[in-house]
């Protein structure tokens, strides 16, 4: 181990990605969690990072006293860095936490995307951005540890410091030097330095490797001179804002489970049958689901996804299986990790009852960024209607969103269409469908399953989606029961039918066969995120074909070449 890094943990979200990134870098990580520890008077690099709720962040730093030791380091003058909702506490305040107070070196607000801008952008942002290239107004990105203009980073916040005249006017006088991003047509600060303080509103450690040369290079102090493009690098490479300011997101997804000899085995199904069809009927076998992960890491995933699909049986924490493919896929996956299945109130082997809330807090701890949730999610939709729309808080969804804000909380649904002759049958939602089934029935609604497509339930995709963003879901991932396995494309009617319930970002999952598959989920069913498993595991094409073939179709991906 190289040179100490101290990270300042007021137990605000998933540090271990970020621990993870320093480690890779070759140095020792030190977490300091009490203002007193007198590991921080030695501290030479300091990393102030935030994930989740600003108040939550903020109050926890004040708390505990850390106020007076963190203004005493930025004195004497040694490096300091923030991450995210660390950025974000370097200003006086935010909207998320009227009441809250930041650390107050920019007398400057932060305040929510809107919404209602550039066609209804999702809100939070999820996704890979870029930082606005230098114009004479702005300053010299050679200040910022090499933060390349033409590269993507992974931003994931629903708050900014949105600029405007007089921020800008403000942030000059107070000698900020500020990198911009913009998300739809609002322009937001994406990184800040004056003297020894540098901040970043996306997250490095979670940005492959052009987060990973942030990171370094800071620790290091060298503000490498910035990477120069050819005309054509930058017709490819740069930002067109055709999507907000994202790059489309490709998604490659495990599903996990033990086989019959008691192998953790990469699995896929057809309709979410798992078994051969023929001889021993035996689990599928596609892979090492850390392996994997890896390998899609290095082909381009944008993200990957962990599904534990058997966690509807009796799951006791002590052997959560997950737990350990999570550590070790994020000790070399820098992206973002989901995971999901049995994010639930648990029973334990001894009898104890472990909250969904402690349960997914061991999964952030373990390298997760996000938590999908299936089943609960259904259970909660159901009870935040029967509440006459109105959730009672101690759903997973309200208090995981709650303790590690909304962007940490996927609703992983799994529906299957119900043709009806009529709208007037259903209570839920339809859609007159340009596939009518053997019948001739063209009205179709979605219904929701529990357990992996084993029980159904009265409630469509509509109403759950809904229910769910109300309560503090932060992105659905779409799965379509259907679709799934049939290499067939995705079903794009439930795909708009859920982008038009919403505004939180929708991930297309289920059918993808092809990348044009992926195009048509992107321009036709309008999703933010397209997902691929068995296509990608069968090794027909790999993540990067995908991205390729994008790029052919001129829709922009992060292909980060240089
Ligand atoms: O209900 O919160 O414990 O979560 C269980 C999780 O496990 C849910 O996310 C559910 O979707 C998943 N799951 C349960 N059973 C299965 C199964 O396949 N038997 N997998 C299952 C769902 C769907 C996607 C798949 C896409 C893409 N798999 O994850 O990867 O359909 O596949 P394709 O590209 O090959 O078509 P809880």
């Amino acid at each position: 181990m190289g040179a100490v890094v101290h990270v300042i943990d007021v137990k605000s979200g998933n540090l271990q990605s970020l621990t993870n990134a320093i480690e890779f870098l070759g140095y020792e990580v030190k977490l300091v969690s009490e203002a007193t520890d007198p590991e921080l008077l030695k501290a030479e690099r300091l990393i102030l990072p935030g994930v989740g709720n600003y108040g939550h962040f903020v109050d926890n730093l004040f708390s505990k006293g850390f106020k007076d030791p963190v203004n005493q380091y930025i004195k004497s003058g040694k490096p300091i860095m923030g991450i995210c909702v660390g950025l974000q506490a370097f200003f006086s305040g935010s909207e998320e936490s009227p009441e809250s107070t930041g650390l107050g070196f920019i007398d400057l607000k932060l305040s929510k995307f809107n919404e209602n801008d550039d066609n209804n952008k999702p809100v939070p942002e999820i996704g890979w951005n870029s930082i606005i290239p230098n114009d004479l107004d702005s300053p010299d990105l050679d200040l910022f540890y090499g933060l390349d203009s033409f590269k993507r980073y992974y931003f994931v916040h629903s708050y900014a410091m949105i600029l405007n005249d007089t921020a800008e006017q403000k942030l000059r006088a107070g000698n900020w030097k500020v990198a911009k991003a913009k998300y739809g047509t609002e322009e937001f600060i994406a990184a800040i330095s004056k003297d020894n303080i540098f901040a970043t509103q996306f997250h490095p450690e979670k940005s492959s490797t052009a987060g990973l040369e942030i990171i370094n290079n800071f620790l290091k102090q060298t503000h490498p001179s910035v990477n120069t493009y050819s005309v054509e690098e930058k017709t490819l490479l740069g930002n067109d804002y055709s999507n907000h300011g994202l790059t489309r997101r490709i998604i490659a997804c495990l599903d996990v489970r033990t086989n019959d000899r008691g192998d953790l085995v990469v699995t896929k199904g057809d309709q979410y049958d798992v078994r051969e069809s023929n001889g021993e009927k035996d689990v599928r076998n596609l892979g090492k689901p850390v392996q994997l992960a890896q390998k899609y890491y290095e082909q381009g995933a944008d993200e990957v996804t962990f599904l534990n699909i058997t966690s509807f049986r009796d799951c006791p924490l002590k052997d959560a299986p997950m737990l350990d493919v999570l550590k070790l896929a994020a000790k070399t996956c820098f992206v973002p990790l989901t995971v999901g299945g049995g994010i639930k109130d648990i029973v334990d082997t001894d009898g104890t009852v472990i909250q969904a809330l402690e349960v997914a807090g061991l999964y952030f701890r373990s390298g997760a960024d996000k938590v999908s949730i299936g089943t609960d999610a259904v259970y909660a939709a159901e009870k935040y209607y029967s509440a006459g729309c109105k959730g009672d808080g101690t759903s997973p969804i309200e208090t995981i969103s709650k303790a590690y804000g909304a962007q940490a909380v996927v609703i992983s649904v799994d529906p299957k269409r119900v043709y009806v002759n009529d709208p007037s049958e259903t209570k839920n939602k339809c859609i007159k469908s340009k596939f009518p089934n053997e019948k001739g029935q063209t009205w179709v609604w979605y219904q929701c399953t529990l357990k992996g497509g084993r029980e159904s339930r009265d409630l469509g995709v509509w109403e759950l989606v809904r229910a769910c963003e109300a309560l503090g879901a932060g992105e659905i991932l779409l799965n379509c029961i259907d679709k799934d396995g049939s290499n067939s494309g995705y079903d794009l009617e439930l795909v708009n039918l859920a982008k038009q319930a919403v505004n939180i970002p929708i991930i297309a999952s289920s059918g993808a066969g092809n990348p044009k598959d992926f195009k048509d989920g992107f321009e036709i069913g309008h999703a933010d995120a397209c997902l691929g498993a068995g296509m990608f595991h069968r090794e027909e094409y790999t993540v990067n074909d995908v991205k390729e073939y994008l790029i052919q179709q001129g829709l922009k991906v992060r292909m980060n070449k240089k």
